[in-house]
């Protein structure tokens, strides 16, 4: 929401100005671009934000010109995604940072439900024929590793780095994790999560908190682990699980779009009043299970990002939007992913097709 009318707003994900190589002055600069999706980084899922954290983090967004249009992530602690005995603390301290960020007039909260891994790119830096690099996935890569090794296997994959969206202080005590996942299959992770949710919705239908649940990334099981926020089928299950306006969605195309039997215009029409954020991004496909991260342009991918806008403007959709993982273009050092170059290229695109398709509806 800007001001008091609600309209698409175009954003981009900023990692804050200790990690982030881009900054909000740069951002400030993106032609249409005037608010930031970004996060407390320090904390750890499961803790309480402080008011006093989030008013910090507000100002020094806000003194760019700049507003937080909302936040990604608050994560959520492991403890609730596999029902342990010790849930309702982490839940009663979920609700206390979602008042906490209510009162400070934030009003969107993108999360997910994964376990043990968030979104997983097999390669970092994929060289593309215009030389650019890219983050790429093979199945073939994901089933060469040993869950036994997992850490270091996946570590020595990447060099020494971890991916850019995964908690570090989980990956320490990943075998731990899959131990506390080892009686969950999707049921039981539904059933998690709509405990989650059921608890959480008050204090969001006091506030006008508008939760949004990222789909898994690929949007299939992965090491063997569940994965439930893959398709039309599930996601409209869990809409009407917890049937609440606030339990929405973070419409992610390059997400969904890892399967390529998901229809994404046609997902965006069904959601329609749910979607309060989206992530818009195109996918190459090599092979249904070989894709790399292409530039937004419908040209350069496989999807077509035209539909994808024109699904989105008939809904009604006026939440934040953002471009996602852009290409490493131009010489840019920066998280794989998430440089500015061709993340404002994706801005621009995007908020050139919303034009087109505005005038076009008129
Ligand atoms: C990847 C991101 C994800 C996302 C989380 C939401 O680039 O979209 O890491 O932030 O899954 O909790």
């Amino acid at each position: 929401m800007k001001g008091n009318k609600k309209i698409m707003e175009m954003t981009l994900r900023w990692y804050g100005s200790k990690f982030d190589t881009v900054t909000l002055q740069q951002i400030r600069q993106i032609p249409g671009v005037t608010g930031v999706i970004t996060t407390l980084y320090d904390t750890t899922p499961g803790e309480v934000w402080s008011r006093e954290r989030i008013r910090e983090m507000k100002a020094e967004v806000e003194a760019a010109g700049l507003h937080v249009a909302g936040i990604e992530s608050v994560n959520v602690h492991d403890a609730i995604k596999t029902g342990a005995a010790d849930r309702d603390k982490y839940i009663d301290n979920y609700i206390e940072t979602l008042e906490n960020l209510g009162q400070e007039d934030i009003h969107l909260v993108c999360y997910n439900f994964m376990p043990v891994f968030d979104w997983t790119r097999t390669e970092l830096a994929r060289m593309r024929p215009d030389g650019s690099t890219v983050l790429a996935y093979t199945q073939e890569a994901v089933d060469a590793i040993n869950p036994e090794n997992m850490f270091e296997s996946i570590a020595g994959d990447m060099n020494g780095t971890v991916m850019p969206g995964w908690e570090p202080e989980r990956m320490e005590k990943v075998k731990e994790l899959f131990e506390m996942y080892k009686d969950i299959d999707d049921e039981k992770l539904f059933e998690n999560l709509k405990y989650f949710l059921e608890r959480i919705m008050p204090v969001c239908d006091k506030y006008d908190i508008n939760m949004a649940i990222h789909p898994d990334d690929p949007a299939w099981s992965v090491f063997g682990l569940p994965r439930i926020i893959i398709n039309k089928t599930n996601i409209l299950r869990l809409m009407s699980m917890v049937d609440n306006p606030h339990n929405g969605v973070t419409f992610c195309s390059g997400s969904y779009g890892t399967n390529l039997k998901n229809d994404l215009p046609d997902m965006i029409r069904s959601l329609k009043g749910r979607i309060h954020f989206a992530h818009v991004r195109n996918l190459k496909f090599n092979s249904p299970t070989d894709f790399e991260e292409a530039a937004h342009l419908s040209s350069d991918g496989t999807f077509d990002m035209y539909e994808i806008m024109k699904a989105l403007y008939e809904i009604g959709f006026t939440g934040p939007i953002r471009p996602d993982h852009g290409r490493m273009i131009w010489g840019e050092v920066a998280m794989p992913g998430y440089g500015l170059y061709d993340r404002a290229l994706g801005a621009t695109y995007l908020n050139g097709l919303w034009e087109a398709i505005e005038k076009g509806a008129k």
